[in-house]
């Protein structure tokens, strides 16, 4: 397997996962600053010309959701993902989608100062965003209660920027106490070493 990445983008998410799951891989490097992700051999891998993106052997996914929902299936013996007939399984699908679809765009909403009508938006609003997680963590320890997933591989990912990088949001205990339950595991340490190492 072959990841595409970038230090100090959305790639550190799934870095996250790959050290989880523990099989080898091959890092590439795409240097954003000087064009590299608009080059023909990489639009052929993402045509979005945006990083992350993994190429396992004729395979190509993009999107670091779709990529990570991609390893943990791939990998069933790293219990990432809930089996098909889980109970759990509905829960986990709507965390990984809910980070792309009504995170993002939240932080997107936020960040760009735009009003939207609540019902108009697919997302809410950020307010209700962070609430729902917030109800959802306080219950914890993890997104789908006692055991952790791909899906905190994501949220945690997102909230990492809200909370620690961007600072949008005034810190809350529940959100605090997760991510450091889920940055504590030595698959995020060693994601993070790589990232800041950049190669
Ligand atoms: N929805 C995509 C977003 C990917 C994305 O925006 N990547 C940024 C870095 S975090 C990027 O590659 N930017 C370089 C560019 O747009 O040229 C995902 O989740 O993978």
């Amino acid at each position: 397997m072959r990841l595409y990445w970038a230090p100090r983008t959305r790639s550190l998410r799934v870095l996250w996962l790959l050290e989880e799951i523990g099989a080898p891989y091959e890092r590439v490097l795409v240097d954003l600053k000087n064009g590299g992700q608009h080059t023909p051999a990489y639009h052929a891998v993402n045509p979005m010309e945006k990083v992350p993106a993994l190429q396992d052997g004729e395979a190509c996914v993009a999107e670091s959701g779709a990529v990570i929902a991609y390893l943990a299936e791939k990998f069933p013996q790293a219990g990432l993902a809930p089996a098909i007939g889980d109970p759990t399984r509905g829960r986990y699908l709507q965390w990984l989608f809910f980070s792309g679809s009504c995170v993002e765009a939240s932080i997107t909403q936020k960040y760009a100062n735009v009003q939207l009508p609540e019902v108009s938006a697919g997302w809410g609003s950020f307010d209700k965003v962070f609430n729902v997680l917030s109800e959802t963590l306080a219950a914890g320890p993890y997104i789908l209660g006692e055991k952790f997933s791909a899906a905190d591989v994501l949220i945690a990912s997102d909230l990492h920027f809200v909370v620690n990088v961007f600072k949008m949001l005034a810190p809350r205990p529940e959100f605090t106490a997760y991510l450091e339950r889920c940055q504590s595991r030595p698959a995020f340490q060693r994601a993070l070493k790589i990232d800041a190492d950049g190669v």
